[in-house]
């Protein structure tokens, strides 16, 4: 696959997030995610590839874009076949709350590379490259953290595990306490709390819980760029979680299986990008200087040589049919 197909992606998650940060703090996260999508989708048909969403904004009854297998990108007939996994807005509440750690991010693999995972919880673990293949999902929480400690030579009260401070996990931040790790909590977006493992500048060695599916693949092709390790385990909450399992043609004998990186993003051809929506552990949010100027951080990433490129880029607003559209619907 074309290498500088990376950089087009990162294109995609800018105008995504300077379209949703317009709407930070302003208690509606409906339109936030909106401007997120609208923002993903009318840029991505400059990304020449042949796309399939495998994993969107829902079903096509339930989202008029980025809706599972709809058709995207400019691509042509010689143009690769690819499964594009999105969430353009990860953390609505985070941006409609004005709250740091929105970002919008987007990962791309070969047809059939990508996980198609359903919409139900998942059970998750990640760290970055120097304890890739220390962690365990089958571990107890006090193996784990032990293993990293050890892996990383900090010492047990220098390790941080991020966590998603939910009741679902009070049980387990009672055991990190006791094994006596520190935590960062955080309200959501629970890609870029698994991401920040991957960098020690974040100071975040573990990340650990239950979250949605979709984000655990997305999640999974970053880490994977990053060299870092993620397993995860479906974890359908409810019946009806149960069925949507059932109507994927998933091995319902095995839905508990431990799934590896190769397992929800296979091969080394997995793009990644994305871009900081409010201010986060990896990535700076927007910042609006007037007159048209605006600035945004992201990330770009390709599996196959482990670069990882950071990109400050200042944008005029009105200079492109594209953004001038995006700024007169969202403001
Ligand atoms: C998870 C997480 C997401 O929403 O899906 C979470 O993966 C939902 O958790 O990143 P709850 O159902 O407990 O609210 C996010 O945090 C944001 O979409």
């Amino acid at each position: 696959m074309n290498r500088n197909l990376a950089l087009s992606l990162v294109r995609v998650t800018e105008m995504a997030a300077l379209s949703a940060a317009k709407y930070m703090g302003r208690g509606d996260k409906i339109a936030a995610d909106q401007a997120a999508v609208d923002g993903m989708r009318k840029s991505f048909e400059l990304v020449k590839v042949r796309g399939t969403v495998v994993i969107g904004e829902g079903e096509i009854d339930e989202a008029p874009m980025l809706y599972i297998g709809e058709k995207i990108g400019g691509g042509t007939d010689d143009d690769m076949e690819v499964d594009i996994a999105v969430d353009p807005l990860d953390g609505t509440t985070l941006v409609a709350k004005g709250l740091p750690n929105a970002i919008a991010v987007i990962a791309m693999a070969p047809k059939g590379c990508l996980l198609h995972a359903p919409d139900t919880y998942m059970k998750k673990i990640a760290v970055g490259p120097k304890a890739a293949g220390k962690i365990s999902l089958q571990a107890s929480v006090e193996d784990n953290l032990r293993a990293v400690a050890k892996a990383l030579n900090k010492d047990m009260s220098d390790l941080t595990a991020i966590v998603q401070d939910r009741p679902r996990h009070y049980k387990m931040i009672q055991e990190i306490r006791r094994v006596g790790a520190r935590i960062k909590l955080f309200g959501d977006g629970d890609v870029a709390a698994a991401m920040a493992t991957c960098d020690e500048d974040t100071g975040i060695d573990i990340f650990m819980g239950i979250g949605g599916a979709p984000e655990g693949v997305i999640a999974a092709a970053a880490i994977k760029c990053m060299g870092g390790e993620l397993q995860a385990q479906l974890y359908p909450m409810s019946d009806e979680e149960v069925e949507r399992c059932k109507e994927l043609g998933l091995d319902m004998e095995n839905l508990d299986r431990v799934l590896t990186l190769e397992d929800l993003a296979k091969g080394n051809e997995i793009y990644f990008a994305a871009t900081g929506i409010s201010d986060g552990d990896l990535l700076k949010g927007v910042v609006y200087y007037g007159d048209n100027l605006a600035k945004t951080h992201s990330v770009v990433m390709r599996a196959k040589t482990g670069t990882v490129r950071f990109i400050d880029a200042r944008h005029r607003l009105n200079k492109t049919d594209i953004m001038i559209d995006l700024m007169k619907k969202h403001r």
